[in-house]
């Protein structure tokens, strides 16, 4: 079975970071309820949801998913590109010693996890605003043991390779091929975003089931052609954050519980 980690909205998260968007009112109240439907959703799938309460001082601590790099085999704490964000990874961290040996990244590395698609044994390491070649260096040494690759991708236009790129199905990946070459991914089915929807390459795969957003309706018949049927949530308000569907959680497998 699967366990996702999350937490709850901060109330402080219209000081968040931001990269490529215009700061724009976060209405709290409208956040919390989508956060809620978001954990329903992963609920509904049969994921067993473990919410850690908010952090008031900590305006970004909602998108879990920058601060570790969860494996079959261990788990990687990382160091946030955004100085801001580093304090986040210290409850996060204690939320995942019990079901992985954990490793940490340390200074110079920096990395986010919404940099790091992984696809089987094979990490992509996005070479963003965030992320660094120390952090890649790092990561290898970690998981070349377990028989992981690691490999940066530079990305563009967007704040992290998981804006660009992320896995739709089995042997599929969801692209914005304006923020990420396609070249990087030779080998796997491609499914790109309806050029009119930059922000749509952003889905969340559990085993079989896909959470996506009901914002990108072109994309979203692209993926229905290839006979995928997205759940949809929609994460409006942590959009203007910055925020996808990816970052609001860490999800990994277990045997037991
Ligand atoms: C930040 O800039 O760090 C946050 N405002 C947004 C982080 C989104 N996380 C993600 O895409 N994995």
């Amino acid at each position: 079975m699967y366990i996702a980690i999350t937490r709850a909205v901060s109330p402080s998260i219209n000081r968040c970071e931001l990269t490529n968007l215009e700061r724009v009112p976060i209405d709290l109240d409208r956040a919390r309820t989508q956060h809620s439907h978001y954990e329903a959703a992963l609920s509904s799938l049969g994921v067993e949801v473990h919410s850690l309460p908010a952090e008031p001082d900590l305006p970004d601590a909602v998108f879990v998913e920058d601060v570790a790099i969860v494996l079959e085999e261990c788990a990687i704490l990382t160091r946030p590109g955004a100085p801001s964000r580093r304090a986040e990874v210290a409850s996060v961290a204690k939320a995942l010693a019990p079901y992985r040996k954990l490793f940490t990244i340390e200074a110079p590395g920096t990395v986010d996890g919404g940099d790091v698609l992984t696809v089987g044994k094979n990490l992509y390491v996005g070479l963003s605003t965030r992320s660094n070649g120390s952090a890649i260096e790092q990561m290898h040494e970690y998981l070349a043991p377990f028989g992981y690759t690691v490999q940066g991708v530079p990305v563009s236009g967007c704040l992290h390779l998981k804006s660009a790129v992320t896995q739709a199905a089995a042997n599929t990946l969801l692209i914005n091929p304006e923020w990420v070459e396609k070249r990087h991914f030779r080998g796997m089915e491609l499914i790109e975003v309806d050029s009119s929807e930059p922000y749509a390459a952003n889905a969340l795969l559990i085993g079989e089931n896909l959470i996506y957003s009901p914002a990108y309706p072109k994309t979203i018949r692209r993926l229905e052609a290839a006979g995928l049927h997205p759940h949809l949530v929609d994460q409006s308000e942590l959009a203007k954050a910055e925020g996808a569907l990816t970052c609001c959680s860490l999800i990994f497998g277990v045997e037991f519980t």
